[in-house]
């Protein structure tokens, strides 16, 4: 059973950079529920829209899994499909957690510890990009979405979900606030979302939704669109 997140409840002496680590797994449903707004309809419209672009005898990819939300939401509208869903992520104690909550799941799921920069995607007719790209090293998303396209059946789908940020500065102010209202609703103190925001600022590096529409033009995707946005974290959905 999930924890509610506490890590940042009390002072701490000196904030070390955040990571997936073992802390977090333990908290992660809630973690993430209280933090991103609109992250419940992203997940159950993540699996929607993979019931509907699951191409027979392709494989449909959950790049930064975490614990599967997202990889389960995909198996339960694709169905009998003859799917393979490929789970990544880089944190082991990700991927170990996220083998208990696949375990009983009827429809073949692998899930490999690995970077998303390195994995092989191919005949792919869903990829899942779920708040994901913004942890990969700004001068490699480029090349990542490139593989991710090259590997994509014509017709298939990239969803593409990320916090954003804004070129305008009145508006990234108010986007932020609204996001951190949303969080302080949700029972974090303005401790927690101060030291939380101080851990995560040199990891989860956000870009303009304009950045990733261009980059994803430039990968080869032809109708690109925003689906769902809620202050300053967005959904795309890209179709090759
Ligand atoms: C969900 N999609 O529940 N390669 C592989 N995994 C990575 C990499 C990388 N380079 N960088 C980060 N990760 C999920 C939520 S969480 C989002 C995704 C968040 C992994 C990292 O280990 C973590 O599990 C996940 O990406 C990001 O919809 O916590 O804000």
């Amino acid at each position: 059973m999930t924890k509610p997140d506490t890590l940042y409840a009390t002072p701490h002496a000196s904030l070390t950079r955040f990571a997936f680590d073992e802390h977090v797994v333990e908290v992660f449903p809630d973690m993430i529920q209280r933090s991103v707004p609109g992250y419940a309809t992203i997940i159950a419209m993540t699996g929607v829209m993979a019931g509907k672009y699951a191409q027979t005898a392709s494989n449909c990819y959950d790049l930064g899994c975490s614990l599967g939300a997202s990889t389960l939401a995909m198996a339960r509208e694709i169905g009998k499909r003859d799917c393979q869903i490929i789970g990544v992520d880089n944190s082991s104690a990700m991927i170990t957690r996220c083998q208990d909550y696949i375990a009983d799941i009827p429809q073949s799921i692998s899930l490999r510890c690995e970077n998303i920069q390195d994995t092989q995607i191919t005949n792919a007719s869903v990829v899942v990009l779920n708040f994901t790209l913004q942890f990969v090293p700004a001068e490699q998303r480029a090349a990542l979405i490139q593989t991710i396209s090259d590997a994509m059946r014509p017709g298939g789908i990239l969803i593409l979900s990320e916090k954003i940020q804004f070129s305008d500065p009145h508006l990234q102010k108010l986007n932020t606030d609204l996001h951190h209202t949303f969080k302080r609703a949700n029972g974090y103190s303005e401790l927690e979302v101060a030291q939380k925001r101080s851990a995560i600022e040199d990891v989860l590096i956000p870009e303009t939704l304009a950045t990733h529409q261009q980059r994803l033009r430039d990968a080869g995707f032809s109708s690109i669109d925003v689906w769902f946005q809620c202050f300053n974290f967005a959904s795309l959905v890209a179709i090759k």
